[in-house]
C-alpha cells in the first residue's frame, strides 16, 4: 500500500498507533512498528530521563521507524524536547496545543513533526510552519478533545491543506479506515483499538474495562475547566459531573483529574481512575496480538473498497 503517508514515514500501512500516556510503552511501540504501522510513545507523564529510556528500549526491540507523542501541556515538556532532539526520534507527534516554533528546530536535526489538530484553524497556522503531515482528530477519540466530529473535521482540514491529512478519533477497524480514506484522509490513527492487545502494557483491568464497553459508555469530563477529557463512565466521572454542576470553581474540578489516569493505568482502578479511550470502545470484543489488529484492519480496509465498488456495478 501506497500513500503520501507510508512515504513519507517508509512505513508498509499507513497505521498509527496514537501516542497514549501511561499506556503506550515500548512493548506496543515496536510491536506495531514491527508490524508495518507506526508505534508511538505515550510521553505524557515521563520525565525527560524516563522517555530517554523508553525511547532505547523501542530501539533495542526494532530498527523500525517509531515516534514519541508531545503532550505540550506536560509540566516536563522541556526535558522531554531535549531528549527527543538528543536521541533524533525519527517522527514527533504533538497533542494539546500549538507546536508551531518546534517544527523548524526538529527539522534542522531531521526530525519530522505531524502536529494533531482538532480545528481547521490550527491547521492552516501549522502548514506555515513547514509542517509535511498533520493529524486530524475528532471528538469521538479519547482522552482530550477537540469539539468537532471526524466525519466534520476531516473533509474539512484536507480541504485547507495541501500536506497529507491522518485522520483520528473513531476509528477501530478496516471500514473506519476506509471511511476515513474516502473523506481524503491518507493515513489512520487509532488509539483506543491497540489499547486491547497482548503487547499493550497497560493494567488488564483497563482493557478489560474497554471489552465491557458498549456504544453509550463513554464521556466526557472537564468540559467546564477548558480541558475536556473522553473517559468511561465510572465512579470518577459520576464526582465529575457533580462538582462541574454544583458551580465549583475551575481548579477544584481540575484537581479531582489530577493522577487519576495513572491509577487506572498502572494501579488498575477503573473505578476511581480515569480510564480514558474512544467513543469506538464499543467496538472492540477483543485482545489480540498487534500484528493480527493492523492486518486485520488492512483486510477489512480492501473488502469494504471492493464493496463499495459493487454498489456501483449493480
Ligand atoms: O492530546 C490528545 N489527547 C490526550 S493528551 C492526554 S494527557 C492528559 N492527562 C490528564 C488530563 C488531561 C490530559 C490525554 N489525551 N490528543 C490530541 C489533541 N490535541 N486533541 C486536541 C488537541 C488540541 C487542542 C488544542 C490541539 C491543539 C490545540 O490548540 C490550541 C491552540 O493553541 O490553538
Amino acid at each position: 500500500m501506497k500513500t503520501r503517508i507510508t512515504e513519507l514515514l517508509g512505513i508498509e500501512y499507513p497505521i498509527l498507533q496514537g501516542g497514549m500516556a501511561w499506556v503506550s510503552t515500548a512493548p506496543l511501540v515496536a510491536a506495531v512498528s514491527l508490524a508495518g504501522g507506526l508505534g508511538i510513545i505515550g510521553s505524557g507523564g515521563m520525565t525527560g530521563e524516563e522517555l530517554q529510556e523508553e525511547i532505547r528500549r523501542v530501539r533495542s526491540l526494532t530498527d523500525r521507524p517509531f515516534g514519541v507523542n508531545l503532550m505540550l501541556l506536560s509540566p516536563h515538556i522541556e526535558d522531554q524536547i531535549q531528549v527527543v532532539k538528543e536521541e533524533r526520534v525519527p517522527v514527533v507527534t504533538t497533542g494539546a496545543g500549538n507546536p508551531g516554533p518546534l517544527v523548524e528546530d526538529f527539522a534542522h536535526l531531521g526530525i519530522l513533526v505531524i502536529p494533531v489538530v482538532a480545528s481547521v484553524a490550527l491547521a492552516k497556522r501549522l502548514e506555515r510552519h513547514g509542517i509535511q503531515a498533520i493529524i486530524a482528530e475528532g471528538s469521538e477519540s479519547g482522552g482530550h478533545v477537540g469539539e468537532v466530529s471526524t466525519l466534520c473535521l476531516v473533509p474539512q482540514v484536507v480541504d485547507a491543506v495541501t500536506v497529507p491529512v491522518i485522520a483520528a478519533g473513531g476509528i477501530g477497524d478496516g471500514r473506519g479506515m476506509a471511511a476515513c480514506f474516502a473523506l481524503g484522509a491518507e493515513g489512520v490513527q487509532l488509539g483506543t483499538r491497540f489499547i486491547c492487545t497482548q503487547e499493550c502494557t497497560v493494567h488488564s483491568a483497563y482493557k478489560e474495562a474497554i471489552l465491557k464497553a458498549h456504544d453509550r459508555s463513554t464521556v466526557v469530563t472537564g468540559l467546564t475547566t477548558g480541558h475536556p477529557v473522553r473517559c468511561l463512565r465510572n465512579r470518577l466521572t459520576r464526582k465529575f459531573e457533580e462538582l462541574e454542576f454544583s458551580g465549583a470553581s475551575r481548579q477544584d474540578v481540575e484537581a479531582l483529574g489530577v493522577g487519576k489516569l495513572k491509577e487506572a493505568a498502572v494501579c488498575g482502578n477503573v473505578e476511581e481512575g480515569s480510564v480514558m479511550c474512544g467513543e469506538i470502545a464499543g467496538l472492540i470484543r477483543d485482545i489480540k496480538p498487534v500484528r493480527e489488529v493492523i492486518e486485520t484492519i488492512m483486510t477489512e480496509f480492501w473488502i469494504t473498497l471492493e464493496k463499495l465498488q459493487r454498489v456501483r456495478e449493480e
